[in-house]
């Protein structure tokens, strides 16, 4: 893994160049049109928050107008030849011109300026009445950069996007990375759309599961369909279609970016992907038979959590390097917490004999629980792409929310509180809302394991169309995230690595680890909780690789940055590529300067 870069905001990589670097770029890499993304020469900037020379909220020149007024978009339709999957076509419900916006500074976040953009929804019916339509959403930049950017959905999805003109804390496209200093690519002159899948239904409650069409759509379908859609609607308002497409998301969003990559590799030059969901059956598979373990003496009282967090911390905060209550090297303390490698990880704080004797230690039976979470779940069957197993968690933030999600204490006598995995599991995979998720095994289950993972797991190592067009693929995942496994993530790009080489992978994918981070992106220190380096802008760090074949940077640097102009950076830090973890070597611990990325 290569040094660190000097830490002076605007000069940090994955930022700004100089002109000349730049320049060098891109005559360098745009003579093949793959390279630059199908093909788009102009030097349109995707905006930057590195500095004054670029207007974040001014297209580049050259952007492109509308050949008719905005609202004429309502009531026309897109046929169903014009979208690659079956459907009964699509149709614009409404169509909205929205005035540019000034940025707005509130008390405690800023909403950034916004151009004038076109609101387009519509919805695309299915072939089965009873599947439900795809509703879907574009936002057109009335001066439009002739590229676009599909966002992803969250949870079990259900609603349109919430990020696709100003970009929030959470959700897609990159989630809690995304720098409050940062413009929003619809400022910049990017297309955004994306859509809910299929059915408007989201929380604990999955009945649209029931319909073959709308769980197809939901595992990958509808994200194929709302990119065709949403192009025809481009074509008819600007006359061309886009020339750079883009895919980006979070969570299941990420899993969705994954799937892309995966399955319609055609359709994007640039895929984000944070907290890739990718082995959602497996997942939900895990969660469930945690919970089922939790019903008796196997449960982990919320109480308990502050201890089991100490004892983690007293074992792997130093491993970096330095005591600050951030667990950077993520691989050694996962390893120290693996029951396959230590027989008695949780000797130190083991209850006497055992048994349950208060808050401050674990029993034997709530070991047993913390182990299962860390072993790997075995299927003894293949699943889709030849996964046989779930990975075991990896370890820190125990004192946090967002752990076991096991809370109230599940019960034999009604369904545990499973949330997003229970629906999935009961509703999309077994087929039976009503079956008690206590009594789940996988044995009595595997053939609907089976043919769920065909359709909701985006595990495929095959990237090889995506790297023949010239795709780019950035990922990035965190330490302590217990929604999206972020081993499951390391297996396959270690796949992927075993599949293509190391060289071929670095050519088109780069993984970045943030160690210790929740499942959207934060860090806290523990248990103090003061905020730690988070924010990196990987949209632009993706449309520079894409558009100007900058590649992105083995340590891009991470900011803790104030949510209110003039966005103070408290701290900086930089973000390693897998395997690699930002150790501290000597310095102030608030300047990225003071680590390296250091192999596990
Ligand atoms: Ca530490």
């Amino acid at each position: 893994m290569s040094s660190m870069r000097p830490t002076v905001r605007g000069s940090a990589p994955g930022r700004m160049p100089t002109p000349l670097l730049r320049l060098l770029a891109v005559a360098l890499t745009c003579i093949s049109a793959a390279a630059c993304g199908g093909g788009d020469g102009q030097a349109a900037d995707p905006g930057t928050n590195a500095g004054a020379a670029d207007d974040p909220g001014t297209p580049a020149d050259g952007a492109k107008s509308p050949l008719i007024a905005c609202a004429a978009l309502a009531g026309k339709s897109v046929p169903p030849s014009s979208i690659g999957l079956p459907t009964s076509g699509a149709t614009i419900t409404s169509a909205d011109l929205i005035a540019a916006a000034p940025e707005s500074v509130g008390a405690t976040s800023v909403t950034r300026a916004l151009p004038e953009y076109c609101k387009i929804q519509g919805a695309i019916l299915p072939v089965d009445p009873a599947a439900g339509p795809i509703k879907f959403q574009i936002n057109i930049p009335t001066r439009w950069n002739e590229k676009t950017i599909q966002v992803g959905g969250g949870g079990l999805n259900g609603s349109i996007p919430a990020n696709l003109a100003a970009i929030g804390s959470g959700g897609s496209p990159i989630s809690g990375a995304f720098p409050p200093d940062a413009p929003y690519p619809l400022s910049s002159g990017y297309a955004m759309f994306g859509g809910d899948s299929g059915h408007q239904e989201s929380g604990t409650v999955a009945s649209w599961a029931l319909n073959q069409e709308a769980w197809v759509n939901f595992g990958h379908a509808a994200l194929k369909k709302t990119h065709d859609a949403a192009f025809a609607v481009i074509r008819d308002f600007y006359g061309s279609s886009p020339r750079t497409s883009y895919f980006m998301g979070q969570s299941q969003g990420g899993r969705e970016a994954m799937e892309v990559a995966q399955r319609y590799p055609d359709d994007y030059d640039g895929v984000v992907a944070t907290s890739p969901l990718i082995g959602y059956t497996a997942h939900v598979v895990h969660k469930t038979l945690l919970a089922t373990v939790q019903t008796g003496e196997g449960w982990i009282p919320p109480a308990k959590q502050a201890a089991i967090g100490a004892e983690v911390l007293r074992q792997c905060d130093g491993l970096d390097g330095l005591i600050d209550g951030v667990i950077g090297n993520y691989r050694g303390c996962a390893a120290r917490f693996d029951p396959l490698q230590v027989a008695q990880p949780y000797a130190a704080i083991r209850c006497q004999d055992g048994a349950d004797t208060g808050n401050d230690c674990v029993s034997d039976r709530q070991i047993a629980t913390l182990d299962q979470m860390h072993a790997p779940t075995r299927f003894g069957f293949d699943l889709a792409n030849g996964w046989s197993e779930f990975p075991g968690y990896e370890v820190g933030r125990e004192s946090a929310g967002g752990w076991l999600n096991t809370n109230p204490q599940p019960s034999q006598a009604t369904q545990p509180a499973l949330g997003q995995p229970g629906a999935t599991l009961s509703y999309g995979i077994i087929k039976d809302p009503a079956f008690n998720l206590v009594n789940f095994s996988i044995a009595a289950y595997k053939d609907r394991i089976i043919e769920a993972s065909a359709i909701i797991d985006s595990t495929n190592t095959d990237l090889s169309r995506f790297f023949a067009r010239g795709g780019r693929l950035i990922i990035k995942a965190q330490g302590s995230d217990y929604s999206s496994n972020p081993h499951t993530m390391m297996r396959y790009f270690d796949q992927l690595v075993a599949r293509f080489g190391k060289e071929a992978v670095d050519q088109h994918v780069r993984f970045y680890m943030l160690p210790n981070g929740d499942h959207n992106g934060g860090v806290q220190s523990l248990p103090a909780g003061t905020a730690q380096p988070q924010y990196v802008d990987l949209v632009r760090m993706s449309t520079d690789w894409v558009e100007k074949g900058i590649e992105p940077p083995d340590a891009p640097i991470v900011s803790a940055m104030a949510p209110l102009p003039p966005f103070a950076v408290n701290a900086t830090r930089p973000m390693c590529r897998y395997p690699a973890y930002p150790r501290y070597v000597a310095g102030d611990a608030r300047e990225a300067g003071s680590y390296r990325c250091t192999a596990p």
